[in-house]
């Protein structure tokens, strides 16, 4: 694939109501979005940083500055056979996994365009439906909260996973799970206990857990390790796990039972799919994790969820839960079942809305092949 173009805009869309989450609330995303042209073809991707450096060390801003002034300049013109050869080319370029993410999904929907294939066939997957759970932001008190539980299960979604923070959990999920006594039912603490909060942590384990997603520290494996063998939920880690070598350590640490991956936090597919293999051949069951993202993210995280270390309901949701309109056609639907049914079409396998999408544009930066240099576009 020749790299012809790549094309960097920001997009804002607003959700259709605040999320919360322990470190923060968002309403206002500002989303990037990656265009590639190779051989004549578009691949679209989607940078899942956030505003605020809340969850992880990326933001909106510094993704940008890293695909402008790195990986902008990097890539335009280059040869690539495959998009799983673009993680060598910026393997000098430390972290930013979300930067690079955002680049090198749209060369693997370019690259699935170009072969005629859908992106979770070029990837590997081996699913037609990928089972939906939902992710739950804190609510203002536990009625409402079971409220909101009593409508997605309606809908149809297999799990329920709810965001708790300090003052804002036990009551909380106590009261979701004695209104709901057999639902797969989770919790997702984005790092806001410490271990001495362990006594507190263990209480939990009376409500039967599916798992406690990321309890402690964003960047420490050592102390769930420490914590998993003193509470009976099933740790899963998230903003822990950066690449499969943290995967490994953290199964060998016994650090957690489950990953959650998600395809910005750990780089892109192809970084994904190692990991969820290295997950599958030790028995530890992964599922595919969502940072509120446009149809765009939504589609690639569709793709990577049919890949088979994929054995629980993810966060991938409708995308009617966040958005008043996508900026796909068609948009992501969930059926009655809580499923999701994998496009056949080639690459991600919805259409970018290209009029939607430029009108919601408010900067953008392209990088061409031919004069190798930046071209402001706006
Ligand atoms: O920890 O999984 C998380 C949203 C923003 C930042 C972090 C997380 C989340 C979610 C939402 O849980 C998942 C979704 O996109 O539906
Ligand atoms: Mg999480």
């Amino acid at each position: 694939m020749k790299i012809e173009a790549i094309v960097v805009r920001e997009i804002q869309l607003r959700l259709k109501s605040p999320f919360e989450t322990s470190f923060g609330t968002v309403e206002n995303r500002r989303i990037l979005l990656v265009e590639v042209v190779a051989d004549g073809a578009s691949g679209w991707g989607e940078v899942t940083a956030g505003e605020a450096p809340g969850y992880n060390a990326e933001t909106t801003d510094t993704a940008w500055h890293i695909l402008r002034d790195f990986i902008g300049p990097l890539l335009a013109g280059k040869n690539l056979a495959h998009a799983s050869d673009f993680p060598g080319l910026v393997a000098d370029i430390r972290g930013q996994e979300m930067a690079k993410s955002g680049v090198e999904n749209a060369l693997w929907d370019a690259e699935a365009k170009l072969a005629g294939l859908s992106l979770s066939r070029l990837l590997g997957g081996v699913k037609q439906h990928i089972d939906c759970g939902v992710s739950l932001g804190i609510r203002e008190n536990p009625e409402a909260l079971v409220a909101k539980v009593a409508e997605e299960l309606a809908r149809g979604y297999q799990r329920i996973k709810l965001k708790i923070k300090p003052g804002k959990d036990y009551e909380f999920v106590r009261a979701v799970r004695n209104e709901f006594p057999r639902i797969l039912l989770s919790v997702d603490a984005n790092s806001a206990y410490r271990p001495d909060d362990t006594g507190h942590l263990r209480r939990f384990d009376e409500f039967h857990l599916l798992m406690m997603e990321q309890p402690l520290y964003w960047d420490d494996i050592c102390a769930h390790a420490k914590l998993q063998a003193q509470i009976k939920s099933p740790i899963c880690l998230d903003e822990c796990i950066h690449n499969t070598r943290h995967a490994l350590a953290a199964i060998e640490l016994n650090a957690c039972r489950i990953i959650n991956i998600k395809v910005g936090r750990v780089g892109g597919h192809s970084e994904a799919r190692l990991l969820q293999e290295a997950c599958r051949t030790r028995g530890v069951p992964v599922w595919c994790g969502g940072m509120l993202e446009s149809g765009i993210g939504r589609a690639h995280n569709v793709a990577m969820s049919t890949l088979p270390g994929f054995s629980l309901p993810g966060d991938v949701s409708a995308s009617s839960r966040y958005w008043d309109e996508d900026i796909i056609d068609p948009e992501v639907e969930v059926s009655a079942k809580g499923t999701i049914e994998v496009p056949t079409a080639s690459g991600i396998g919805y259409q970018v809305r290209r009029d939607r999408v430029e009108a919601l544009t408010v900067r953008s930066q392209a990088f061409s092949a031919k004069s190798q240099a930046s071209l402001l576009t706006r």
